[in-house]
């Protein structure tokens, strides 16, 4: 008697199989994955409405309202990754910063680094449990998506979390940030050398608790030369790149960095952040085949008619050419009060577009 073989086990993963990490590790997709910074937030009602009772750090703060915000979000938008909810200056807390975000001022901190001493008392992040509430947040928001959903986690790059710690909040020329940079490079260093070990501790605490994918949010990098990017930013990113769980892709985003991209692209990532300012073909050139790219339309390209947004959808994937590894977002993060039926107009005609 010959005893049948036990069925073989799939080995299909929806969520490894997924469009988007699909396009992270630059395989073939049936259609170009699509996702967008800032996709949970003020252009939408439910939003304001759940902002109207709860302050932005409570929300971050409760992982229920947190995980609903999230789930919410790429639920009615149809997207192809979902983002954690949470914001990339929760990490200053921990490191011994006030952070407040005061109504219409954006975020405040009111014990700015000044003066090399203050550099001292940053107190690298021992104990990632400090950001407890958010890996608590991503095992809520990872039970409760679709299994074919995968979860982006994240944090700031040390730039850009330098340049809020130094300026003490927001910033249209980053000069005291600057000026701190070239004026005292031994207490810059520490201060990146920190901001750094504590980003990739933080960062691989969220893989561990379930994240399929982290994104360096490096957002004021663009205002460096390159000559500067080079001496003062490239060698703290190529350390984080290097520190980070390698199980997962990691996207390098960064705006206004047209002059940067190959400076970026060297320091490290799996997926490369393009601007509006840049074409994207001739900026994947740029970068090689090493890499895949996302984006990068404008975001006040959602403020024009629907026919528009379409032209602009079309040349961007024409753009991309269904090569591997292209996942589209815009530029930089969605505006407030933008129409939030274009933004759903635009992540279906990504789809239809691009069917392969
Ligand atoms: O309700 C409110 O008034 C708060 C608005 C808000 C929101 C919705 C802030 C304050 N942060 C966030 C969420 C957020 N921030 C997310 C998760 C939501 C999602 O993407 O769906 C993410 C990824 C961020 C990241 C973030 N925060 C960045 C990097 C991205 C970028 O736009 O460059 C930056 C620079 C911040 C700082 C920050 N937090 C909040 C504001 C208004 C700002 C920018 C302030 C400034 O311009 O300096």
């Amino acid at each position: 008697m010959t005893t049948q073989p036990a069925p073989q086990p799939t080995t299909t993963d929806p969520l490894r199989d997924s469009r988007f990490l699909r396009a992270c590790r630059r395989e073939p997709v049936d259609a170009t994955p699509v996702w967008l910074m800032r996709q949970a937030g003020r252009y939408m009602a439910e939003y304001r409405s759940l902002r109207s009772k709860v302050s932005f750090l409570e929300l971050c703060k409760n992982p229920e309202l947190a995980t609903e915000t999230t789930i919410f979000a790429a639920e009615v938008l149809g997207v192809d990754a979902a983002i954690l909810f949470a914001d990339i200056l929760l990490i200053l807390e921990p490191l011994g910063f006030q952070l407040e975000f005061s109504k219409g001022e954006g975020p405040v901190i009111h014990n700015p680094i000044r003066e090399t001493a203050d550099v001292d008392a940053v107190r690298p992040l021992e104990d990632v449990e400090a950001l407890g509430y958010v890996y608590e947040a991503i095992r809520q928001i990872r039970a409760g998506l679709p299994g074919n959903v995968p979860l982006i986690g994240f944090a700031g790059a040390p730039f850009t979390l330098a340049c809020y710690a130094i300026e003490g909040g927001g910033s249209r020329n980053y000069q005291k940030a600057k000026a701190f940079m070239y004026s005292d490079p031994g207490a810059w260093d520490a201060l990146m050398a920190a901001l750094t070990d504590s980003t990739a501790r933080y960062l691989n605490a969220q893989a561990a608790a379930g994240v399929q994918a982290l994104q360096v949010f490096d957002s004021w990098v663009g205002s460096l030369s390159p000559d500067d990017y080079r001496r003062f930013v490239q060698p703290h990113m190529r350390r984080l790149f290097q520190m980070l769980d390698p199980a997962v892709p990691h996207i390098h985003f960064g705006a206004d960095t047209g002059s940067l991209l190959e400076l970026q692209r060297d320091a490290g990532g799996d997926v490369v952040g393009l601007d509006w300012r840049v074409e994207l073909d001739q900026a994947w050139d740029r970068l090689g085949r090493g890499v895949g790219v996302q984006g990068n339309l404008d975001p006040i390209v959602l403020f024009a008619p629907v026919d528009e947004i379409a032209r602009q959808t079309r040349r961007i994937l024409g753009q991309a050419a269904n090569r591997p590894g292209h996942i589209f977002n815009l530029g930089h993060g969605i505006l407030p009060h933008t129409p939030v039926d274009h933004v759903r107009a635009l992540v279906r005609m990504v789809h239809e577009f691009s069917a392969r």
